[in-house]
């Protein structure tokens, strides 16, 4: 296999020398949040009042994490680190929950950016002989400007497409020959459905390849949606507070997610002791952005939980790769005290055959116990006049559910496409509980 670097100086920078760019970038960083009321205050506290008090990377363990709360209470502009006339745009979360969180970039942020998507995208092998349709949320939404503008710099002709609208989108395919795409793992599953649906044929396309993230999903979703629509799909990572996407992608290898040590510093610890993760074990992710200067953030606590691969990848870059993100430390579910993750269920359902693309979990009270129901949907094969077989599917996907989460659910199966779809991220959880308050 032959590897395409975007930036090869950058992307095989021997770990040396790494380390020394991560440094000085570090001291400028820490040097620009001086100039913020809430870092001023914080860094203070732990003793840094100039960039020079850190005097080597393990140095970065006396500044305290920043979390989401923080940045909402810096809410609009206290973590501004540049004169309010210098910053050129504004994302902001998707905000499924709570105040958005909001971040601000310079020209030079954007340009910065809108380098490392292009080096993601180019690191899978696209070129500008590529037509890239993005099918993804435009707006404040960082997935949408992010992606359109790496797109651009690699120099692929972009197709604005946004998210929704599968008609629309399959005539912007055919018509203009979209040979990538980029998408909600989520959406990408529903596009395939409606494909079918609507009879479109393959071959009538010319995609070879996809971008999924934003949403986690299993490696078992990611072989589906390939073998479907025969492409090639690339994890992508990042998070709004980090930029957007651009944060970690796969290379050409598909496995395990580069994360851009240029641009950032990670580091994995435990999400309860707040304590270093030993090498190659599994936690928290935890990135101070080295690439902004608008609005700095260090020690981000991303609530994600992955690890990095202990060995370098044979693509020759020598940037860590991370592991498909398992979930967050916040969005494990408590069930008559058992401890599950969201992605645990996918793991069991989508590893069926006879599973359809989408899935719902509830979470409810039933008496004082709280009751988990699974609801999958299943392809017209499954629902015929004869119900066996669909209480047959039912009884294994009960079965297999207990066995890898000690819980006993019910499943619901529903007919293809009567679950809800969303167009951006996905809703899998309903927790229909009361909340203490
Ligand atoms: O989702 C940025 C993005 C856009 C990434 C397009 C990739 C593609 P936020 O809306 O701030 O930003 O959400 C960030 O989404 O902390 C993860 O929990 C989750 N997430 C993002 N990518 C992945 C992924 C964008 N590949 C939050 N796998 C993050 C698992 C992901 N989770």
């Amino acid at each position: 296999m032959t590897y395409q670097y975007w930036n090869p100086e950058y992307e095989q920078m021997p770990r040396r020398e790494l380390e020394a760019w991560q440094l000085a970038r570090l001291r400028e960083t820490v040097a620009r949040s001086l100039r913020t009321p809430f870092y001023q205050k914080r860094l203070g506290e732990a003793g840094i009042r100039e960039p020079e008090d850190l005097r080597s990377l393990e140095d970065l363990r006396r500044v305290p994490f920043t979390t989401k709360q923080d940045l909402r209470e810096g809410f609009p502009y206290g973590f501004l680190a540049i004169p309010r006339e210098e910053v050129v745009r504004l994302h902001a979360s998707s905000g499924t929950t709570g105040i958005p969180t909001t971040v601000y970039f310079s020209r030079g942020d954007l340009a910065r950016w809108s380098g490392f998507v292009a080096r993601c995208i180019y690191g899978t092998g696209c070129t500008r002989e590529d037509v890239f349709q993005n099918m993804i949320t435009y707006g404040l939404f960082t997935g949408g400007l992010g992606f359109h503008a790496g797109a651009e710099e690699v120099g692929m002709l972009v197709i604005p497409s946004g998210a929704g609208n599968t008609t629309r989108q399959f005539r912007l395919m055919r018509d203009f020959g979209t040979t990538v795409v980029h998408a909600t793992p989520s959406f990408l599953l529903h596009v395939e459905a409606k494909m079918r649906e609507e009879g479109i044929r393959r071959d009538a396309l010319r995609l070879r390849k996809a971008f999924a993230g934003a949403e986690p999903y299993s490696e078992d979703t990611r072989r589906r949606i390939e073998e479907l629509l025969a492409i090639d799909v690339y994890n992508s990572y990042g998070l709004s507070e980090m930029n957007g996407p651009g944060v970690a992608f796969e290379c050409q290898r598909k496995n395990g997610l580069h994360l851009w040590e240029d641009g950032y510093i990670a580091e994995i610890i435990d999400p309860h002791t707040l304590e270093p993760v030993a090498d190659g074990g599994r936690g928290e992710l935890v990135l101070t952005i080295l690439c902004r200067e608008a609005a700095p953030i260090l020690r981000y606590r991303t609530r994600d939980l992955t690890g990095f691969y202990p060995d370098p990848c044979p693509c020759g870059r020598t940037h860590r790769r991370l592991y498909r993100i398992t979930g967050r430390s916040d969005d494990m579910l408590i069930i008559n005290g058992v401890n599950v993750f969201p992605s645990q269920i996918e793991e069991v359902i989508m590893a069926m055959k006879e599973v359809g693309n989408n899935y719902l979990i509830e979470i409810e009270k039933d008496g004082v116990l709280d009751r988990l129901t699974v609801k999958t949907e299943v392809g017209p094969a499954t629902f015929r006049d004869d119900t066996r077989p669909l209480n047959a599917l039912k009884e294994k996907i009960r079965h297999t559910l207990q066995a890898s989460i000690t819980i006993n659910p019910r499943v619901e199966l529903h007919e293809s496409g009567s679950l809800p779809v969303s167009e951006g991220k996905a809703v899998r959880v309903v927790d229909k509980r009361p909340r203490d308050v």
